[in-house]
């Protein structure tokens, strides 16, 4: 696995997890450009790295298909049989900014699955492969009352003593209108083998743990998955929800990802000398094929709000991230609290405190990121 992670990840990747191996990529680069790096995209793994020889390798699609097939890398690729689809889509883990939910409070402590990450758990490529309902067509369609489609990963995680294999679902919808990708490359670069090789599915604006890597089965299903992974884990419990009484049911599964925003400079507890102005940079985004549509900024807690210039891929690929800065107007001097809100273009905008959102398994940090500096004026 190491020997993976220092061929293809940048060296100076933060470790959030060594073991299965989770890192996101230093601050600053993160915001650099519109379009992450191979190098620098975010890795999250419930267990270890498959190394898979692509010769012997093939997918296998079962389940309420009307015709199981199992296909070769080559014959995805066989244009006469798929039309190749390229798309530009942000991958965000709904683990993003955990931090802070810890903060607040631990919530369930469960480490493997709870992963600390600060703002770098999202990443945006150009995706390239086929559209998994053509797929599916060359399968003869589904069988009637077939309604989720579910991918099963070649690896296999601990945990509790037991040895799983990482299977999730989406609904089928989401594969009709061709939102799900079964991808080879990254960036025009053959899948790295931390990001899937060879086949990985890419699922447009929905949380990243249902963008499968390692691809080994696709089954058409009746019900959502019933995995582990899909039924237990990555589930949203509202407020009522703690430890005195949360069961599995009382969760609901996550999948198109909430309007969110980050604070990438200046960092927290930093001291700003400046002439009148402290500049500001970040990223926002929206899943659920919604586009974060304006980006504010405030210098006093919340209270005045300063719009951001419109920047970024977004305006084009509304599947992607959007990328902010602005040089805020500040006359005070002493700490003061450093604020970002996204709305996105059907209005959605992101809670105002940590406290607002927090939730029993710490997923989906989208409230409005805060950070406090000290400013010198
Ligand atoms: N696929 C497999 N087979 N095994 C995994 O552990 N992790 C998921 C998803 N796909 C995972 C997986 C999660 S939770 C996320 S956020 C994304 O992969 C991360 O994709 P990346 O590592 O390419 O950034
Ligand atoms: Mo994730």
């Amino acid at each position: 696995s190491w020997d993976i992670v220092k061929e293809e990840k940048a060296a100076d990747m933060i470790h959030v997890l060594d073991f299965p191996y989770n890192g996101e990529p230093p601050r600053d680069r993160l915001v650099e450009k519109p379009f992450t790096s191979n190098e620098d995209h975010f890795v999250r793994n419930h267990g270890g790295i498959p190394v898979i020889n692509e010769d012997h390798y093939f997918l296998e699609i079962g389940g309420m298909v009307n015709e199981p097939k199992k296909l070769t890398l080559k014959d995805l690729k066989d244009e006469k049989l798929f039309p190749r689809q390229t798309a530009v889509v942000t991958i965000q883990c709904s683990g993003t900014r955990r931090i802070e939910q810890i903060n607040e409070y631990p919530g369930d402590g469960d480490e493997l699955i709870n992963a600390p990450w600060g703002e770098g758990a999202i990443g945006t490529a150009r995706w390239t492969g086929v559209s998994l309902k053509k797929v599916l067509k060359h399968c003869g369609g589904l069988k009637e009352g077939a309604k989720h489609i579910e991918f099963m990963g070649v690896d296999t995680y601990f945990k509790k003593g037991k040895v799983y294999n990482y299977v999730v679902s989406v609904p089928w919808r989401k594969v009709r209108i061709h939102e799900v990708m079964l991808a080879w490359e990254m960036n025009g670069k053959p899948l790295p083998k931390i990001h899937g090789y060879p086949l990985r599915a890419v699922v447009f604006g929905y949380i990243g743990a249902r963008s499968v890597k390692w691809l080994a089965r696709i089954n058409a299903i009746s019900e959502p998955s019933q995995a582990p992974v899909q039924k237990k884990e990555y589930l949203y419990y509202t407020p009522q929800a703690g430890k005195h009484n949360a069961t599995y049911s009382s969760g609901f599964s996550i999948q198109d990802m909430p309007v969110a925003s980050a604070i990438i400079s200046p960092i927290d507890k930093a001291v700003i000398v400046h002439d009148g102005t402290i500049k500001m940079r970040g990223w926002a985004y929206s899943g659920g094929g919604h586009w974060p549509e304006r980006v504010e900024v405030s210098g006093d807690g919340g209270s005045v709000w300063y719009e951001t210039p419109y920047e970024g891929l977004s305006q084009k690929y509304y599947h992607a991230w959007r990328l902010w800065s602005v040089d805020l107007p500040v006359d005070a001097e002493g700490w003061l609290e450093l604020v970002v809100r996204c709305w996105d273009n059907a209005l959605n905008t992101q809670p105002t405190f940590v406290r607002s959102a927090w939730n029993w398994d710490l997923h989906v940090t989208s409230s409005c990121h805060r950070v406090k500096v000290f400013s010198v004026n």
